[in-house]
């Protein structure tokens, strides 16, 4: 088989976000979009391709399977020695960074938008992540970007024909080297990997029951994103749960026409039958795998900040950490804090990074954190370099089965310990991006001139005093590379925040977010109804909330 050199011309855009290259389909449908990011990301990996191999799996959207082909072409025509590619193109992202490590390859491309809806007039990305399985740190991409500006011509064999459907090697001639095609089964690997992390035979004896014990009823959303085939095989197959403990289990282009986003809004049916129904857990992903919920009997729901802090305060729990340790916890800036909390009870080191998950990974690598997490529903830990949905979901259901208490018990003890950060945000999608760039250069000046640290601020009967204020900036402690303008931030002085970014996911227009979170000590809880507090109840997640009536106890909420 022979490599043809195609002459192209530079894409304007083409620059990696939080999370990689997102853009309409359409966007990557015009002649050689793809392509040429493609070849971008090989050379900026130029020098370590020959004799390599490379992950590359997606999520099921639309055009995966398209995209896998060229990647296959491209990286025939540029070295690559050996593709590990999971059956169908499926992988889910977690799985590609388990699959990165545990065969130490040069790294992986992983085609997701992730929580973006699919199909044609829809979402589409492509990430690079690295030999750690991290997604590629800041250097990299830039990097990346830098030569999609410059562009010339790629590489590719054309002619080469290799389907992705059924496992097994593929070997081919490409101009006098042997180049290597494995299709994997999408989910042996990472099953695998969980049955050495967790006690599997204890979550099935809770999910059983015994002679003594209820059955613990769960209820498992894949909203038809990639983790269909890996609940099915956890939680059907390996722990008994049955069929029908799992819903939306197969993989769709278009995820059903839905938005694969594990949030109360978007995974309202999932809600709605653990509320409606006689089921003791819920847990739902997004479209790669690597978002969770978790709620509890009659839809608790657990904030993604809780979720991180209940994890980190029992984390003996888990076989994995009971035999690795613990070191450190981190979680990203507008992330309520209470996992702070939880850190300095412990006396473990706690990290604030940006919002992404590649700012952990420096930090994993350096044996200095075990736990992090997001408040968009991302919680992982430094057994792979991704954020973690059906790892979290066994995470809890770890806990659960150690400690027999149920969701709501854990949360209104944590609180009780603790005290609660309570915690909203607001997302203002597809907005002008200019008035939006506007605004931030303002509420810059305004929150950094002089006289507005010291000045308060009031909501209901709270007054909050400023104790400081600035567009937030980090320098990883490992390879001391500085991140800027990551996101404004207002810190009051008992510690609740007020902070405003742009995402960088979005594929058209921008998105502003704007994170709120108030602390209320433990000893505080009787004060007021939480119906007219400024922050959401913690069932309904609404504020003020319409579905229950709820007073504040020492523990928390608890139903009028
Ligand atoms: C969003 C979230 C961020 C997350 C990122 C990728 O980014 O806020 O916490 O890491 O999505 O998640 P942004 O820039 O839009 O706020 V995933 O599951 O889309 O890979
Ligand atoms: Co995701």
């Amino acid at each position: 088989l022979n490599i043809v050199t195609v002459n192209t011309n530079p894409y304007e855009g083409q620059k990696p976000g939080t999370s990689g290259l997102r853009k309409k389909v359409k966007v990557f449908l015009q002649d050689n979009y793809t392509e040429n990011f493609i070849q971008s990301i090989l050379d900026a990996n130029k020098g370590s391709l020959e004799g390599c191999t490379l992950v590359v799996g997606g999520d099921g959207r639309y055009l995966v399977k398209e995209v896998v082909d060229k990647i296959i072409k491209i990286c025939a025509g540029n070295g690559v020695a050996k593709l590990l590619i999971g059956q169908n193109g499926l992988l889910s992202t977690p799985a590609v960074s388990c699959i990165i490590r545990k065969y130490k390859t040069l790294g992986g491309i992983v085609l997701t938008a992730s929580h973006n809806p699919g199909g044609i007039d829809n979402d589409f990305g492509i990430k690079f992540n690295c030999s750690n399985g991290g997604p590629a740190p800041d250097a990299t991409t830039n990097h990346i970007y830098q030569l999609t500006t410059t562009i010339q011509q790629y590489k590719i064999v054309p002619d080469l024909v290799c389907p992705v459907d059924d496992i097994g090697v593929q070997t081919f001639k490409v101009a006098n080297r042997e180049f290597v095609v494995e299709v994997i089964d999408s989910v042996r690997d990472y099953v695998d990997y969980m049955k050495e992390i967790f006690d599997f035979p204890k979550i099935r004896s809770l999910l059983q029951g015994s002679e003594h014990r209820k059955p613990f009823k769960v209820l498992i959303d894949s909203m038809s994103g990639v983790t269909g085939p890996y609940v099915r095989r956890i939680f059907v197959s390996e722990l008994g749960a049955g069929e029908d403990a799992v819903r939306r289990v197969t993989p769709l282009q278009d995820f059903g026409g839905a938005h694969p986003d594990p949030n109360l809004t978007y995974a309202a049916d999932l809600v709605n039958e653990v509320k409606n129904g006689d089921y003791d857990f819920g847990a739902a992903f997004d479209g790669d795998g690597d978002r969770n919920m978790i709620i509890g009997r009659d839809a608790f729901f657990v904030t993604p900040s809780d979720s991180l802090a209940v994890l980190a305060a029992q984390l003996h729990r888990i076989p994995y950490f009971a035999r690795v340790g613990v070191r450190g916890f981190a979680r990203s800036m507008p992330t309520a804090a209470a996992v702070d909390r939880v850190a300095r009870k412990l006396g473990k080191e706690m990290f604030e990074v940006p919002t992404g998950w590649k700012y952990f990974g420096n930090l994993m690598d350096a044996g200095r954190l075990s736990l992090c997490g997001e408040e968009s529903f991302g919680t992982g830990s430094d057994h792979i370099r991704e954020k973690d949905g059906v790892w979290a979901a066994l995470a809890w259901l770890s806990v659960l089965a150690d400690s027999g208490a149920s969701v709501e018990e854990t949360l209104l003890r944590h609180w009780r310990e603790f005290g609660r950060n309570y915690f909203a945000r607001y997302d203002y999608e597809e907005c002008a991006a200019e008035p939006c760039a506007r605004m931030m250069r303002d509420l810059e000046e305004k929150i950094t001139a002089p006289g507005f640290v010291g000045s308060s601020l009031s909501s209901g009967d709270r007054r909050y005093s400023v104790q400081a204020a600035d567009n937030f900036s980090y320098k990883d402690p490992i390879d001391g590379s500085v991140a800027t303008g990551q996101g404004l931030r207002v810190v009051f002085a008992d510690g609740s925040r007020l902070v405003l970014r742009l995402s960088g996911t979005g594929s058209a227009g921008a998105t502003v977010r704007l994170y709120a979170e108030a602390y209320e000590p433990a000893e505080a809880g009787r004060r007021r109804c939480v119906v007219t507090h400024a922050m959401p109840c913690s069932r309904c997640w609404t504020s003020p909330c319409i579905s229950h009536s709820c007073i504040t106890t020492p523990a928390g909420t608890a139903p009028l």
